[in-house]
């Protein structure tokens, strides 16, 4: 694999990361064209249903680099789409500008793409490089993928622990850990999925917003899972500012509903619940969710394997007695200082598509 063609797709990567939280549900994507060494036009998707990133790649170019087109090579973060939906096939732009080369890092599974992008521009005799930088490539379209192919949301678990490990103080009480660093990123990760949900004893301890107002960008939708739907409604993710979804079992509706709030009767008795969960969440939209806590409902998802990353911020502070935090099964992947706060990363390969 040629290092320059690595290059310029981490280029493609961090174009695409410019659409995160403005797309849903489609991929964020990232694409640039290169001529002799030289990037004469970069573009990413912005915003759904509008032009995708070739579009705009191409479109960038300036006049007097448009007879290098057909020599030049395209970089693109997913594979080209090749379906006339909101807007017309990338394909059809590669053929009609002459692009010779196309350099992508993984499939598109929409079912009606997933392969047919590449066999099309192959078929018309394009030079069609796959799979450079895969494994990021692969994680960067994750959620597009999870949703298509699992008809589910991606699952990001966030959690704070302290120093030593624990999750929470022994009583149920609401305990602040981690740093306003860590509190602004959370919510910037807020501003780029479309739910964040909660459990029900997180929902009546804590009595969170769960809105991203420390951070500019979309608000996304409120979950929360109250099986007998008893929780009381002066609770702030009732107020009515945002959309919020709560969950209950099938036979027990809440007796009030407040204003903005969707009753979604879908858990059922025993069985995976995040499962559940999921799916009727991906029926509402949902392609990316955000899970907060608690302790219980985390530990659920784990158990269940219904997780794609976690994001676990550790404080610089010893609590001695409490309550452990949730273990996951895998090594963290990255980690990152937030001040004195530390942030593990963690992916499940295992769900990688
Ligand atoms: C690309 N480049 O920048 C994006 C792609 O509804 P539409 O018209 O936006 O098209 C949806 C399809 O395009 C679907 O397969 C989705 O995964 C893909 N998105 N494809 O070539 C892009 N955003
Ligand atoms: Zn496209």
């Amino acid at each position: 694999m040629l290092l320059e063609d690595q290059r310029y797709m981490q280029r493609a990567f961090d174009l695409a990361a410019l659409g995160k939280g403005k797309v849903s549900p489609n991929p964020i994507v990232g694409a640039l064209l290169v001529y002799k060494g030289r990037i004469i036009g970069e573009g990413y998707h912005r915003a759904y249903g509008e032009a995708h990133a070739e579009v705009n790649a191409v479109g960038s170019v300036q006049p007097e680099d448009r007879k290098h087109i057909p020599h030049a090579t395209l970089y693109v973060s997913l594979e080209p789409c090749n379906i006339h939906r909101n807007t017309p096939p990338c394909t059809l732009l590669i053929l009609r500008e002459r692009i010779p080369r196309v350099v992508i890092s993984c499939l598109d599974h929409t079912p009606e793409v997933d392969g047919s992008g590449v066999q099309r521009l192959r078929d018309a005799g394009v030079e069609v490089v796959v799979g450079v930088l895969e494994e990021q490539g692969r994680r960067l379209s994750n959620i597009r993928n999870t949703f298509v192919q699992q008809c589910r949301p991606y699952v990001i678990l966030k959690w704070g622990q302290s120093a030593d490990g624990q999750f929470a103080p022994k009583a149920q009480q609401q305990f602040w850990l981690t740093n306003a660093f860590s509190k602004r990123l959370v919510h910037k990760w807020r501003s780029e999925v479309d739910g964040v949900l909660v459990g029900y004893q997180t929902a009546l301890t804590d009595d969170p917003r769960l809105s991203n107002r420390l951070f500019n960008g979309p608000q996304p939708k409120r979950v929360v899972v109250d099986r007998k739907g008893s929780l009381p409604t002066d609770l702030n993710i009732f107020d009515g500012s945002l959309t919020t979804f709560v969950m209950t079992d099938k036979q027990v509706p809440p007796k009030f509903i407040p204003t903005n709030t969707k009753v979604l009767p879908v858990l059922q008795q025993g069985g995976a619940w995040p499962k559940q969960a999921l799916q009727a969440l991906a029926d509402q939209g949902v392609s990316a969710l955000i899970v907060e806590g608690g302790e219980k409902t985390l530990r659920a998802f784990i158990e269940s394997g219904c997780w794609d990353e976690a994001r676990v911020i550790e404080a610089a502070t010893f609590m001695g007695e409490g309550r452990p935090a949730p273990l996951l099964p895998v090594a963290p992947d990255q980690s990152y200082r937030l001040g004195g706060d530390q942030l593990f990363w963690y992916f499940n390969s295992l769900n990688l598509h």
